[in-house]
């Protein structure tokens, strides 16, 4: 099984057949699903995540949303993530300036002055832990891909940004 990318916009079809995923799950029942079918749905999703993210997700949908997720919202959730790819996307191709498809200690700089504005957390990240953090092939570069990764795991507000640029 592939993941999916998130930075391709979902088809009518492939919508139709993720919300037949989202019936399928054992718990489904009124246009919801309970916490205990997260792991599932997010391997439906095709979605590439650590247990310990899936797990988060799951404590996430037990804590802010009662227990329960809709399929309403699991449609919204999908198509906020290919927003949120596409905008992180368009920031690191933009910031690779001499398109060696590679991020620089200088390139680095240009994305972290958008990133903080809306992760102020952000501030005074080092160009070195971005990379022991990012590159996750350990080759000691972080790649574009990589660094699309990186961003919407520790920059989560960047969602916001997004919505702007729609
Ligand atoms: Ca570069
Ligand atoms: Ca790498």
């Amino acid at each position: 099984m592939s993941y999916r990318d998130f930075s391709k916009p979902y088809t009518e079809k492939e919508l139709q057949e993720q919300r037949q995923m989202f019936r399928a799950l054992p718990t489904f029942k009124e246009a919801c699903i309970n916490s205990s079918d997260v792991p599932a749905l997010i391997l439906g999703m095709r979605w590439q995540r650590t247990p310990e993210q899936v797990f988060a997700y799951q404590e996430y949908v037990n804590t802010a949303m009662g227990g329960t997720l809709t399929e309403e919202s699991f449609v919204d959730i999908i198509q906020g993530l290919q927003r949120t790819s596409n905008f992180v996307r368009v920031l690191a191709v933009d910031a690779d300036k001499d398109k060696d498809g590679l991020i620089s200690a200088d390139e680095f700089e240009q994305i972290l002055k958008v990133l903080v504005v809306s992760d102020p957390r952000l501030t005074g990240k080092s160009y070195a832990d971005f990379v022991a953090e990012a590159d996750t092939n350990k080759d000691g570069a972080v790649d574009i891909e990589e660094c699309v990764a990186w961003i919407l795991e520790h920059a989560p507000n960047s969602r916001a940004s997004s919505v702007e640029r729609d």
